[in-house]
């Protein structure tokens, strides 16, 4: 089906105008669609759920129909009540002619069309201070606004996600492939990469550990808070958004901590190919903290506490892996436009990881103090 028929398919009012590319998601296919009428433009996002990913689309879209319904009512009640000190947004969904939530194209494809944050944008770094600043008040309120949801509504919509022991189990599967085995033999840069993980087996574990023993206890999560996920108002330069709600799920807290903070702390990006530029910026990490426990502090227990470190050196580890078992699979996962493209992603993930080590008491520090 052509796109333009698909997006027409949805209840927007006007004459498609505009239809193009949009975003720098890993994961889904997103589009920009814009609308106008002789008074007015309509500008709403398109996209297709990727299915090599999420197994069961209707069950996100599910997922995204109840977070949505429960977060509106809630933004609506605190600000009819005056309770907020700016406008909080959340996507909308659109429903197609036919009154449901998506459509199904001839391939079997799930497609949404959601309504754009308007005079907003997300960044693919940290611009700063103020901006680390206000994601974690993004983050924070969000984890406010989900908290309280009723976890029996939502279907698993990626099983494994975060499991950060399953994921080294699947690296070690795909080890044994002679693909695997093949790239290993010939990249230097592949090798020092399976060492490093070696080095740190134990650690992955951490945070599961801790819930087995019921130190921490799963909550609602959003489980993609990187900092491209997190729209900043133009006009006031704070947090108004989060989006990219499709793995919102019960998880443990700690990993949206962890994930925000690898992402922001982190100025020159997910895809840098210099390695010495890849540092974790204790600056952002204070910013971010700060605006963090303005909204969500009070939801944290000692136990909750004393593993933000631990979640903070996890989370870039985990990445590296899931970017480093693409890799070695063939980037079947994560979207790429360079064979190499998940090899040099692991590398900065790791280095970063490598980077917090080395500031361990100094992060501690921080953490300490909020
Ligand atoms: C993926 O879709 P996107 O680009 O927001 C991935 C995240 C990774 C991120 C790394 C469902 O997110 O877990 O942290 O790439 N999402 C999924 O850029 O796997
Ligand atoms: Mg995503």
């Amino acid at each position: 089906m052509e796109l333009t028929v698909l997006v027409n398919k949805f209840n927007i009012k006007g004459r498609l105008v505009s239809l193009q590319p949009f975003g720098n998601g890993n994961i889904n296919d997103t589009f920009l669609a814009i609308y106008r009428n002789t008074f007015t433009e309509t500008q709403v996002i398109l996209q297709r759920v990727n299915r090599n990913v999420f197994p069961d689309p209707q069950a996100i879209m599910v997922n995204m129909h109840e977070v949505t319904k429960h977060c509106h009512e809630k933004l609506e009640a605190d600000a009819a009540a005056g309770r907020d000190d700016r406008v909080w947004q959340m996507p909308r969904i659109i429903k197609a002619k036919d009154s449901s939530d998506y459509v199904t194209d001839e391939n079997g494809d799930v497609w949404r069309v959601i309504t754009r944050i308007m005079s907003a944008h997300a960044f693919d770094v940290a611009q700063g201070p103020e901006h680390a600043l206000e994601c974690g008040a993004a983050l924070g309120h969000f984890h406010y606004l989900i908290s309280d949801m009723d976890p029996s509504t939502i279907r698993d919509p990626l099983p494994g996600f975060h499991i950060t022991g399953g994921y080294l189990d699947s690296y070690d599967k795909t080890l044994e492939t002679q693909g695997a085995k093949d790239l290993l033999t010939s990249s230097m840069e592949a090798k020092r990469m399976a060492k490093f993980i070696e080095e740190r087996r134990s650690l992955a574990l951490c945070l599961e550990t801790a819930e087995k023993n019921g130190e921490l206890a799963k909550r609602m999560f959003h489980g993609d808070p990187k900092v491209n996920n997190i729209m900043i108002d133009d006009v006031t330069g704070k947090g108004t958004a989060m989006i990219d709600l499709d793995t919102v799920s019960p998880g443990l807290v700690h990993v949206d901590f962890g994930d925000a903070l690898r992402s922001i702390c982190n100025p020159a990006g997910e895809e840098e190919t210099n390695l010495a530029k890849v540092v974790f910026d204790e600056d952002l990490a204070t910013a971010f903290c700060k605006g963090y426990m303005r909204e969500a502090g009070s939801f944290l227990t000692d136990a909750d506490r004393a593993y933000l470190y631990d979640s903070i050196r996890l989370l870039p580890f985990e990445l590296g892996l899931r970017f480093f078992q693409d890799y070695l699979a063939g980037n079947v996962y994560f979207k790429t436009s360079k064979p190499e493209q998940n090899l040099n992603r692991a590398r900065v993930q790791f280095r970063l990881c490598e980077s917090i080590e080395a500031r361990e008491r100094s992060i501690r520090g921080v953490l300490a103090r909020l």
